[in-house]
């Protein structure tokens, strides 16, 4: 997953993108980056890391310009080298910067089809390159200097056909503004904001709606799956739709562990859509366990603390916070000749005892991805003194690949893939597991807003919205997540190994 921004401002935008990816910095620790243009100049600044270690003061000053886009990555397979830090840039024609959160799912074919066919160059193996390359490739028959709106849209089309996968984008084009877009499936999230300033009217993309917030922008409106936006140097905003048959399916991981929950995602409150998946939650419990003997409900910090909430609530038993998380873990030294140390939850949690002791205890997660933070949780609470140690998961069983941009794990490493509740309950030491129903997560999700008919469901369901995810494909990249996950065991021998709030490490 990843961050994007995009403003055409009326004054320098180096600051509001700056601030508007440390709101987005949970999308993405790996790397930043920002892109500012000035008349016919382009500046540009990225790095792997987070904002704040990317940009310095002198960053900052020399990022001049009105219009600019912005970029924090999540590492996807294969895409961690910061030569691959975004936006990306390519010089002709005009001048075109990218940056994109989403994963292509024929970016293999595409990259083959630029190279051959458009004689187009490409440095990287990453998709977001081959998806600035095909912009850039259908931009390049437009025959005059200054281009018309008609002219972006007509190449947005094109992307749309020529690209698979979940998207959103910002891109920004030399002398003429910013662009943003959504892929026809809408399943990565963009939004427009707009606010007034003494200058005029500034517009900005942003992926999530907590941006604008920050920055005094008020939502406009989700950007349509399939359509694109044109910001134009001169405050107007140019919208078309660009995809035949789009509809909206977004990321239901968004809703339940990846946005932030003070945004609004296609008109859903992801905070109220968490309230109503700990209603859903406890409904299936009293379900499953009428005669259930939990004492206390207590949160696995820190994205599930909403659901629990309502866990308990409707439970009608207590809820307290049982794990108390620090806020400033750093890296992990490796010294040499030591043992590789096992990247542990208790590095980054403790448990209050008091909470536990002799207690039935509920915890409550957003999702059991791997199985190893709830097993290793479930161990503390025992250790604490609980008695019993139920989980309930917000989620349902995680059991398929995301294709669509989420970095997860390689399909034998996903713990329920395979399993029944029970076994994966037993694999993790609880004494009963209860997972969300998906229907019960559709219902909670849609709930506010009638015209979210479907989501992508993918890793709950096995059913992928674009219609063009292959067993040959899904194998590839199978292969692709093995290998990542070995160079990043590899990497964690090296010396020093970075282990800030990394969501790779969460999942
Ligand atoms: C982490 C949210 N959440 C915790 C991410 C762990 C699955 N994991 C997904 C649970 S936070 S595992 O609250 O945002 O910090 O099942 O793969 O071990």
């Amino acid at each position: 997953m990843c961050g994007v921004v995009g403003i055409v401002g009326r004054s320098p935008v180096n600051l509001a993108i700056y601030d508007a990816l440390t709101v987005l910095q949970h999308r993405g620790q790996d790397a930043a980056g920002i892109v500012t243009c000035d008349g016919n100049r382009l500046f540009a600044r990225k790095k792997n890391g987070l904002v704040r270690d990317v940009f310095s003061q002198n960053h900052m000053i020399e990022l001049v310009g009105n219009y600019g886009l912005g970029h924090v990555r999540y590492p996807t397979a294969g895409n961690s080298s910061s030569l691959e830090a975004q936006p990306f840039y390519v010089n002709s024609p005009y001048g075109i910067c990218l940056a994109h959160n989403g994963n292509l799912t024929n970016a293999a074919e595409l990259s083959n089809m630029l190279v051959r066919d458009d004689r187009r160059h490409l440095n990287t193996g990453s998709d977001t390159e081959a998806l600035l390359n095909v912009f850039a490739h259908e931009l390049q028959t437009v025959d005059r200097a200054a281009l018309a709106a008609d002219d972006i849209f007509t190449a947005v089309r094109a992307v749309h056909r020529r690209c698979r996968g979940g998207y959103a984008v910002t891109a920004l084009i030399v002398g003429q503004g910013v662009v943003g877009f959504r892929d026809a499936h809408g399943i990565r999230p963009l939004v427009l904001g707009r606010r007034e300033t003494p200058d005029g009217r500034e517009h900005m993309l942003a992926s999530e709606s907590v941006a604008l917030d920050t920055l005094g922008f008020e939502l406009v409106r989700d950007v349509a799956p399939g359509e694109a936006i044109y910001l134009d140097l001169n405050g107007r905003v140019h919208s078309e739709m660009c995809a035949p048959k789009a509809q909206l399916n977004p990321c239901m991981f968004e809703f339940v562990y990846f946005a932030r929950p003070d945004s609004i995602i296609d008109n859903c409150s992801v905070y109220k859509a968490r309230l109503r998946m700990g209603e859903k939650l406890a409904d299936k419990i009293l379900r499953e366990y009428p005669n259930h003997d939990i004492d206390v409900v207590i949160p696995v910090p820190d994205t599930s603390r909403t659901a629990a909430m309502q866990v308990a609530h409707h439970l009608g038993v207590k809820n307290r916070e049982g794990f108390m998380k620090n806020r400033y873990i750093g890296r992990t030294f490796i010294m040499p000749g030591q043992a590789l140390r096992k990247k542990s939850v208790r590095r980054k949690l403790n448990a209050i005892d008091l909470e536990f002791r002799n207690k039935n205890v509920l915890l409550v997660d957003d999702s059991v991805v791997r199985g190893t933070t709830s097993q290793q949780i479930i161990e503390m609470a025992r250790e604490a003194g609980a008695n019993k140690v139920y989980f309930a998961s917000a989620a349902p069983a995680v059991r398929y690949p995301n294709v669509y941009g989420i970095d997860m794990p390689a399909t034998k490493e996903l713990i329920a893939h395979g399993r029944s509740t029970e076994e994966v309950a037993r694999l993790i030491g609880a004494d009963w597991l209860v997972y969300q129903d998906l229907e019960d997560l559709i219902e909670a999700v849609g709930h506010d807003k009638a015209d979210i008919e479907c989501f992508d469901t993918s890793c709950f369901s096995g059913i992928y919205v674009t219609g063009d995810v292959t067993a040959a494909y899904l194998n590839r990249l199978e292969q692709q997540r093995a290998d990542t996950t070995k160079a990043r065991s590899n990497r964690q021998k090296s010396l020093f190994d970075d282990d800030g709030r990394n969501a790779v490490e969460a999942m």
